[in-house]
């Protein structure tokens, strides 16, 4: 998928009755097609990181949006794997770091624990980019949080919970 002509085209695939905006199911079996099988609750929460009308479904305007960064984590994924179809914990953190996140061990560790399925130490590109929505989503809800950009946050328990809720996948 590169083009505009080709994402258009997919686009209006998935959005078979042409509402302009994809649902999270009908993303779901579309990404599903391509061997991505995602449970429906990632999918969810990749619409809500770029539903910038939070309107809950996907226009084809925030659907370029996603899929920039889809292709940056399958690109690096890609870069990383070798082959084999997976990579090792190392190479996950080799690969945040190529996507701008530099976690410590006790986070790095928690979240590869969350995504390594099988728990192996294979990370399978499904799982790194459920690994990944789920790091920006924190990224992202962060900084909302994080208004004089000191790289530390103040919660209450109640802002706690909201920021905890809307990154839980
Ligand atoms: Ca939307």
């Amino acid at each position: 998928m590169e083009s505009a002509v080709v994402l258009r085209e997919w686009f209006d695939r998935v959005d078979a009755a042409r509402t302009g905006n994809i649902t999270a199911p009908q993303l779901q079996s579309a990404l599903a097609v391509g061997n991505l099988d995602f449970p429906l609750s990632v999918v969810q929460q990749m619409i809500r990181m770029y539903d910038f009308d939070r309107n809950g479904t996907m226009s084809f305007e925030e659907f370029l949006a996603l899929n920039k960064f889809l292709q940056k984590v399958q690109s690096v994924f890609s870069t990383l794997e070798r082959g084999r179809g997976f990579l090792s914990l190392e190479e996950v953190y080799e690969a945040l770091i190529k996507l701008g996140f530099s976690l410590d061990s006790p986070a790095f560790y928690t979240v590869c624990e969350s995504f390594d399925k099988s728990k192996k130490g294979m990370v399978h590109l499904d799982e790194f980019i459920s690994l990944c929505i789920f790091v920006q989503s924190a990224r992202n809800m962060f900084n909302s949080f994080d208004t004089s950009k000191q790289g530390r946050v103040s919660l209450d328990f109640n802002q706690f919970v909201y920021c905890t809720a809307n990154c839980r996948i």
